[in-house]
């Protein structure tokens, strides 16, 4: 078995080489024809079509781009610290970052989910997965922030996340690797993973008024790994379907031990069942367990997390019905439901074919019970039972689907480094064309929608050896859009990307883009914290903190001059801005501060807390540019030793009141 891993490693390793070599002399200059950048040309001062919505892999962060432009719109801080917008550095936003293992400032962002009704996108939120610290997180389109995190119980890594059902009933979440159960002691041997260690699926409801996520039920299963997941739709609603690898249950050496079967499972939930046996009661309270629940009120301007320490578990092995296992070549990466929801296509990443599974046979082999065995109690459809078709070499390690809506699907491909357009009902292919270089995921807009818009598709590309100016050691990992309207691929545009886009998902600008909020209204702002106006701008002492009550508008803060400050002291700048205009925020740093900047919108209060380090004078300064008299927008901070006489005061403009400052 070693053997034949080797010989396909290697066989990998030289289509990988050879796909290199192969490509180069048909590189960027005859790949691109003619009319390729009249149709990314976004004039100056034009809109693009589509919001790209793509995931920024390790720095944690979620990026926006407009297409067919390429333009970064917006980096959205989400799992990471991001000093340009304060993110996890104002203590508003800090909770965000809370899990049940502490403040936790960084996360791996894999996968992007636009939430959807009637199986289309609905333009009102983005759902987004930490791969690290199991979380998921939420997004709302109206701000393009961070709204809510929520932290996954008796998981370890989340990477099968967050997909979606048909109507954002549930976000779901499948365990990268098996662990032991957070209820039971998990200080077991490591080679006890075939008894001790378990995965789980969890089922995160979503509410329909105001996108609160909840933690409804998880579904404990034999300890694989779970890779990527989708939901069924139209014919299949009510299904999820997850894929699996190391289902040979390997605890070392997984890129040996877990490639020796032949096929892995995707592993079909029919969530409805699920339903009817929660009603029922054939859940498993489990209590004692801590995970974080994170909310940022938009009109506090103030996040806060809550932890939980319940859920209810179905076991799938003792629950009919609600489980079934289909074979799948081989280490699968996607499953991808197809618009009608019909046909479910799996991505074996060791695999030569790519088999598509027919929902009708599927249901029918349950019926009939034409079942190979049972794995860790669950049954086994039989390969063919369930099986549509296969695709006949389609490509070398093909990764993920997505469809146009014309009755095609497209596959990347990571080793032979393409993209493989193939007719679903036919399964022959009809178009190859290169990518630069080893694409992982691929995007349609609306690609795993009811409704593609099959203009475009975008690969995700993990190497860009020679495809941009050199940076040193590493490169940018890019996007590389293509026409697809005509029966040929046809390659446009390359753009760099943030971190590693692992998937994104792109949408009509016009569902989105009327709904943008443009300002905070100040009176509606209930932080308590904010000064409205300058009237309520003050500094006070409470025991050795320093509350300062800054309000920003171009181009000073209220007050600009605060003495009476001593060593010993935590100071904590309020600083609201009272501006009411779009496009208008105030930044707020101070020397020496071990702290990001703030970045205030219009109506927003924000905190930065600092503990000053010695005696002096320190300036603070917008940092934001705001008007012409932006270098001007600066204050003073005088700090004294302790035990002194300066008295607390504070003024702007007048250098009053008139103290007697020693
Ligand atoms: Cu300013």
């Amino acid at each position: 078995m070693t053997f034949t891993k080797y010989i396909l490693t290697s066989l990998m390793a030289s289509a990988m080489l050879s796909t290199f070599h192969a490509c180069k002399p048909k590189g960027a200059g005859s790949a691109v024809s003619g009319d390729a950048a009249e149709k990314v040309y976004v004039a100056p001062g034009k809109y693009d079509e589509f919001y790209n919505f793509v995931s920024g892999g390790f720095s944690g962060q979620l990026s926006v781009y407009g297409l067919p432009s390429g333009r970064l719109l917006r980096v959205i801080p989400v799992f990471s610290l991001d000093p340009e917008k304060g993110w996890g550095f104002s203590e508003e936003t800090k909770p965000m970052l809370e899990t049940s293992h502490g403040n936790v400032p960084w996360d791996d962002l894999h996968h992007v989910q636009l939430s959807k009704t009637d199986g289309n996108y609905d333009g009102r939120w983005v759902f987004v997965n930490a791969n690290n610290t199991p979380r998921i997180a939420r997004i709302d389109l109206t701000t393009f922030r961070t709204a809510e995190v929520l932290e996954l119980p008796n998981s370890g890594g989340n990477h099968s996340s967050p997909y979606i059902t048909e109507n954002t009933e549930y976000v779901v979440a499948g365990t990268r690797f098996s662990v032991p159960l957070d209820g039971e002691s998990g200080d077991v041997p490591i080679n006890t993973f075939k008894k001790n260690f378990r995965g789980t699926l969890s089922f995160v409801s979503v509410s329909k008024d105001n996108g609160n996520m909840e933690l409804a039920f998880q579904i404990e299963t034999p300890g694989v790994n779970y890779d990527l997941s989708r939901a069924g739709k139209g014919t299949s609603h009510g299904w999820f379907f997850f894929s699996t690898y190391n289902t040979e249950q390997a605890n070392t050496l997984l890129e040996v031990n877990a490639s020796k079967n032949d096929k892995d499972f995707i592993l079909a939930v029919n969530w409805k069942k699920a339903e009817e046996y929660l009603k029922a009661g054939r859940g498993r309270k489990v209590t004692g367990l801590k995970y974080a629940h994170n909310t940022y009120d938009e009109k506090s301007h103030t996040a806060k997390t809550t932890f939980n320490t319940e859920t209810v578990v179905l076991k799938a092995e003792e629950l009919e019905g609600l489980c079934y296992y289909i074979p799948c070549p081989k280490s699968p990466h996607g499953v991808d439901v197809d618009p009608t929801g019909e046909y479910i296509v799996g991505s074996g990443k060791l695999a030569a074919v790519i088999p598509v599974f027919s929902f009708a046979k599927m249901q029918k082999a349950i019926q009939e019970k034409q079942f190979e065995g049972k794995f860790g109690g669950i049954p086994i459809i039989k390969y063919e039972s369930a099986l549509y078709g296969e695709v006949q070499k389609p490509g070398l390690g093909p990764l993920h689907t997505e469809f146009d809506g014309k009755g095609n699907a497209i596959t990347s491909f990571f080793v032979s480094s393409e993209l493989v357009k193939w007719n679903i009902k036919d399964l022959k292919v009809l178009d190859r064309t290169p990518t630069f270089y080893s694409t992982g995921h691929l995007m349609i807009p609306g690609g795993d929608t009811k409704n593609p818009d099959g203009k475009y598709v975008i690969a995700y590309n993990k190497i860009t050896k020679d495809r941009f100016l050199p940076t040193g050691p590493e490169l940018a990992q890019s996007a590389q859009l293509f026409d697809i309207s005509g029966d040929k691929m046809q390659l446009l545009l390359d753009f760099p990307t943030i971190g590693e886009p692992h998937y994104a998902q792109a949408i009509k600008a016009e569902k989105v883009k009327d709904k943008s909020v443009k300002i905070f209204k100040i009176e509606e702002n209930t932080s308590p914290y904010v000064a409205k106006g300058d009237k309520d701008a003050r500094v006070e002492r409470k025991g050795n903190q320093i509350h300062v009550y800054l309000t920003s508008i171009r181009s000073h803060f209220m007050p600009d001059n605060i003495e009476g400050v001593q060593l010993g002291d935590e100071v904590y700048f309020h600083v609201t801005n009272i501006e009411q205009d779009w496009d208008m925020p105030h930044g707020f740093a101070v020397k020496g501060a071990k702290n990001g900047e703030l970045l205030i919108m219009p109506g927003e209060t924000q905190t930065l807390k600092w503990i000053p380090d010695r005696v002096g004078v320190f300036p603070f300064y917008c940092t934001d540019f705001c008007s012409a008299l932006h270098q001007e927008m600066q204050g003073y901070i005088r700090i004294s030793k302790k035990e002194n006489n300066v008295p607390l005061i504070y003024s702007l403009g007048t250098n009053q009141p008139q103290e007697k400052t020693n």
